[in-house]
């Protein structure tokens, strides 16, 4: 196989909707694509919270991380070569160190949260953030406005991140409520993007389609302004073989009563698709899908695939153009 690291020809702009860990590997590929001026990257919010008296953004920062090349491959999130002095203190400190902030990381939190409390938009922030660490690509908060993730389990309703890192996602999920979405403005990049005649395609990268996804697409307006978007929406699924490639995603269909595959994503993000990809392993499924379905590699676990998922999607969305 031969993959070029040169940009695609696709002409036009792609829109990139995503959560953390899965989302921010193929948002990597896409930069290798594609010029500066025609992608443009947002990532879900809706797992953001306020932890000791910092804003924590994690999709964003793991995307962020991983477009400069800073993330950390093994663990899925946070710094490469992180030290986690300043959680140790903490703990002995009679802190909560249940969530992990490395010493690194720390300045990235100290840093949003100094600029959010002076005022300036999440979006300005992440701009930022992402001009220090050399990112010449477009990455922006699905909304500047709080929308907070709560999963309603069979112990409760939780915040995110105390169900998925406290807890370790050990609740059985009955349900998803994004708390303050309503009153929420989507992005005005996303929006104008929606509405381009340049848009050549929008890619829901391989995210969890709950927690990472939905909350881009529940913002008022997101739905109808994708589905009425000229360009072609390709899905690339995060669950391949059964399970999720990282995450709580299988469990979570497992628990809402669906089966966990490649075909229950599609079924999930229904008419909204033009294209969907699945992985070589789940290539028997192909001919019962109801969308479009192109069957690739999506095991992203080196830039060389990354950046060869990344051609596949655009090669496809071409196709469907
Ligand atoms: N995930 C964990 O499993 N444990 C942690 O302690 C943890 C800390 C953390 C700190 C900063 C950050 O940006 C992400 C962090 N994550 C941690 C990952 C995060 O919870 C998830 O990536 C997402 O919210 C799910 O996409």
């Amino acid at each position: 196989m031969t993959v070029s690291s040169g940009k695609h020809s696709i002409p036009g702009k792609v829109l990139a909707l995503t959560g953390g860990v899965g989302g921010a590997k193929m948002a990597r590929g896409l930069i290798d694509c594609l010029a500066p001026e025609q992608l443009l990257i947002v990532a879900n919010t809706g797992d953001d919270f306020e932890h000791l008296g910092l804003t924590i953004s994690p999709d964003l920062d793991s995307v962020m991380y991983a477009l400069a090349d800073r993330n950390d491959t093994e663990r899925g999130w946070g710094l490469a070569g992180e030290t986690w002095q300043a959680m140790e203190a903490l703990g002995e400190l009679g802190g909560p160190d249940w969530f992990r902030l490395g010493d690194r990381d720390l300045a990235t939190h100290l840093r949003r949260s100094a600029l959010l409390a002076e005022g300036q938009s999440l979006t300005s922030v992440t701009s930022t953030l992402c001009q220090s660490l050399g990112i010449a690509h477009r990455l922006v908060p699905m909304t500047d406005d709080r929308v907070r993730t709560m999963v309603t389990t069979e112990r409760g309703e939780l915040a995110f991140q105390e169900y998925f890192v406290r807890e370790q996602c050990a609740p059985k999920v009955k349900g998803f409520r994004f708390s303050g979405i309503e009153q929420a403005s989507p992005s005005a990049e996303m929006m104008a993007w929606l509405e381009s005649p340049e848009l050549a395609a929008i890619v829901i990268c391989p995210s969890n389609p709950f927690v990472s996804v939905d909350p881009i697409l529940q913002l008022p307006g997101v739905r109808r302004a994708v589905a009425a978007a000229k360009a072609p929406v390709i899905a690339v699924s995060p669950i391949v073989g059964g399970m999720a490639v990282k995450g709580p995603a299988a469990k979570m269909m497992e628990e809402l009563a669906m089966p966990s595959t490649a075909t229950a994503v599609a079924q999930w993000y229904d008419t909204l698709l033009s294209g969907f990809v699945i992985d070589l392993v789940d290539r028997s499924l192909a001919p019962s899908m109801a969308v479009e379905t192109r069957v690739v590699s999506t095991m992203m676990t080196s830039l060389t695939s990354k950046r060869q998922l990344a051609r596949d999607v655009l090669d496809f969305a071409l196709d469907l153009n």
